[in-house]
């Protein structure tokens, strides 16, 4: 049976996992989940995964959940010529360290600043977002010296091979850079982002979430 994968187009995490499905060109079913729409698959969805976290990848009737898992899952089970994590136990680990990273204290912050941007006014909690707003200032400049430590080969998170960590960076820069600009002193990090955006999983996946950029509450849609 092919794969199927449930999830959003606009969903950073589903984005992290359609970077690899993309880059190897792995077949699999997309199953939408959009409430309300037709040829909506949420009760599924919920009756596979009760914590209703996308994405949810199911494989010959295996139900897989978490994007890293589902990453490692796929470079496992269905490897192709992109590796997603080396075979090097030791460099392996640097790989999960940074895909931790990325979804930690850029994604995590993120989402905090955004969700608290989509919810009604005497329910935010500014504490909350300027904790958020920190936490990614120090990621961003933790992340701007670790990319001069791979320089000058290293185009990607743990060097010269794209892989995990690069799909966990791609949505979370995207999006905290809207929600959380860059500042431009940290020059690698801006460089990094636009590398991301240009390859070439990752800018289909980014096209194929423009129709729905108008519900993005923060930044400037209209760029990037
Ligand atoms: N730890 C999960 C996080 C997944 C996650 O936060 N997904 C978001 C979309 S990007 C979601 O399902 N949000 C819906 C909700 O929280 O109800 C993973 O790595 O897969």
């Amino acid at each position: 049976m092919a794969l199927e994968l449930y999830a959003h187009p606009f969903s950073s995490y589903c984005q992290k996992v359609l970077i690899p499905l993309y880059e190897n060109a792995t077949p699999f079913a997309f199953r939408m989940l959009d409430p309300g729409q037709s040829g909506d698959f949420s009760a599924e969805f919920a009756r596979r995964w009760p914590l209703r976290k996308m994405p949810v990848l199911v494989d010959a009737g295996h139900t897989v959940v978490e994007a890293t898992v589902i990453v490692e899952h796929l470079d496992l089970h269905h490897r192709g010529r992109v590796r997603l994590l080396p075979d090097d136990p030791r460099a392996a680990l640097e790989v999960r360290m940074l895909d931790r990273f990325f979804d930690n204290y850029v994604m995590t912050p993120m989402q905090k600043i955004v969700g608290d941007a989509i919810r009604k006014p005497d329910t935010r909690d500014p504490h909350g977002v300027g904790e958020a707003r920190t936490l990614l200032d120090n990621a961003y400049r933790w992340l701007e010296g670790h990319l001069a430590s791979k320089e000058p080969e290293g185009e990607w998170a743990a060097g010269a091979a794209f892989g995990l960590a690069d799909c966990a960076a791609g949505p979370a820069l995207f999006y905290a850079d809207w929600a959380h600009p860059i500042a431009r002193e940290h020059a690698r990090v801006r460089a990094y982002r636009q590398r991301l955006l240009a390859r070439p999983s990752f800018a289909r996946a980014v096209d194929e979430a423009r129709p729905y950029r108008v519900h993005f509450p923060l930044g400037d849609p209209g760029r990037d």
